[in-house]
């Protein structure tokens, strides 16, 4: 027999992917230790973080003697932890097959969509026509699931409905990803997604997440999306 709650660890890099799964994690409430990886500083190139996951990438959550790899599957594991929290829809409903479809279109195109404009290389090769092509592309892929989101979410205060769940996290993320100032292009207007990041920003375990990954890398926030005083020098 495991124990449970089994030891968890989530390696993260400030304001990366991982930062759903932190926030995830944090409304748990369970215990567990955060370790950084900062991908901007290459740690994930380390020996010993390419030991523990080959694919060199966060987050990863170390789950007793175990790891565990990829958004989707851990924000899926850390809701089932802890069902009585509602994170997620009770699998077997139409509920938790929307949550997939959610987190898929994330994972395999909003993100995608960002990695092609922040890391053109690593589609396109080196080459600055490459990059620049990939670039392009990317930045209409953007385009297109930044509307596809907006046109998903509808009226519902939250993306599964009424009620947060670790899909508003992820997407919460990629939100702030949007006002990063290497997006050359103008994107489509996003009330929608603006909406529900603040309702998200209002949640205490994000803003106790965003302020613990900011001691590690002071990255810009949107606007109206600040921290006060008081809970920048808590
Ligand atoms: N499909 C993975 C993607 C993970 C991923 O690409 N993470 C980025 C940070 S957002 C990373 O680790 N990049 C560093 C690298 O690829 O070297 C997931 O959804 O977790």
């Amino acid at each position: 027999m495991t124990a449970f709650p089994p030891q968890l660890t989530l390696y993260y890099s400030p304001k990366a992917c991982s930062l759903a799964a932190h926030i995830a994690l944090e409304e748990s409430g369970l215990p567990y230790a955060a370790s950084t990886v900062n991908i901007r500083a290459q740690d994930n190139r380390r020996p010993e973080y390419l030991q523990l996951n080959p694919s060199g990438t966060v987050p990863a959550l170390g789950i007793d003697a175990q790891v565990l790899t990829e958004s989707q599957a851990i924000l899926t594991y850390i809701a089932d932890l802890v069902p009585e929290r509602n994170l997620l829809p009770r699998t077997g409903t139409l509920a938790r097959a929307r949550a997939h479809q959610w987190m898929n279109l994330i994972s395999s195109s909003l993100h995608v969509a960002y990695r092609g404009i922040f890391r053109p290389q690593s589609y396109g090769g080196e080459s600055p026509e490459g990059m620049a092509a990939v670039s392009a592309q990317s930045h209409h892929s953007l385009t297109k699931v930044i509307q596809t989101v907006e046109e998903r979410l509808g009226e519902q205060p939250y993306a599964l409905g009424d009620s947060f769940s670790v899909v508003d996290a992820y997407l919460f993320v990629f939100y702030l990803w949007s006002h990063d100032e290497r997006i050359q292009q103008a994107l489509p207007a996003r009330p929608r997604w603006h909406a529900l990041a603040q309702r998200v920003w209002q949640r205490e375990s994000v803003r106790k997440v965003v302020l613990r990954e900011r001691e590690v890398r002071a990255y810009d926030l949107p606007a109206g999306f600040a921290l006060d005083a008081q809970e920048t020098s808590a």
